[in-house]
């Protein structure tokens, strides 16, 4: 059993895909264990995004991500972290297969809608981050 953290970003709330998206996680099988409407502060983002803060798309990412609120959750399941980055679709979404949500609803890079952990070490930071140990706790 792994848990690991989910962003809706600003794109997807504001095109009113929460419910698409939360839907697909659950209708996999995975749990939602945590859920909040939230706006990232700067300081949260330049955490959240610590690998990519000296990159030279890093304002632009952090402008939008900062923007308007987004949806962050904790998502629980078996081999959770691979399965929702796999469900999530490649970064950019003309690399992103039809059936996965950046394959179905992005067209841009920023805007690709979705954030998921990518390894156990970055799930249990991000997760650190964004809830306490209680509030995603079984
Ligand atoms: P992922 O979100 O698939 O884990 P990442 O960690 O490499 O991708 O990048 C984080 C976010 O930054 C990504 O969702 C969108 C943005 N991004 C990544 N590469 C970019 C680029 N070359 N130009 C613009 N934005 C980019
Ligand atoms: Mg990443």
């Amino acid at each position: 059993m792994e848990t690991t953290l989910i962003l809706i970003k600003p794109d997807a709330v504001s095109r009113k895909l929460i419910g698409e998206i939360v839907s697909r996680f659950e209708s996999k099988g995975l749990t939602i264990r945590a859920m909040k409407l939230i706006r990232m502060s700067s300081e949260l983002a330049d955490k959240h995004y610590a690998e990519h803060v000296s990159k030279p798309f890093y304002p632009e990412l952090k402008a939008f991500m900062t923007g308007s609120p987004l949806v962050a959750l904790a998502v629980a399941g078996p081999d959770a972290i691979s399965l929702c980055r796999k469900m999530m679709g490649a970064t950019k979404p003309a690399d992103a297969a039809p059936g996965t949500i950046r394959g179905d609803y992005a067209t841009v890079v920023t805007e690709n809608l979705v954030h998921g952990s990518d390894s156990a070490d970055s799930a249990k930071r991000e997760l650190a981050l964004w809830f306490t140990e209680a509030e995603y706790a079984c």
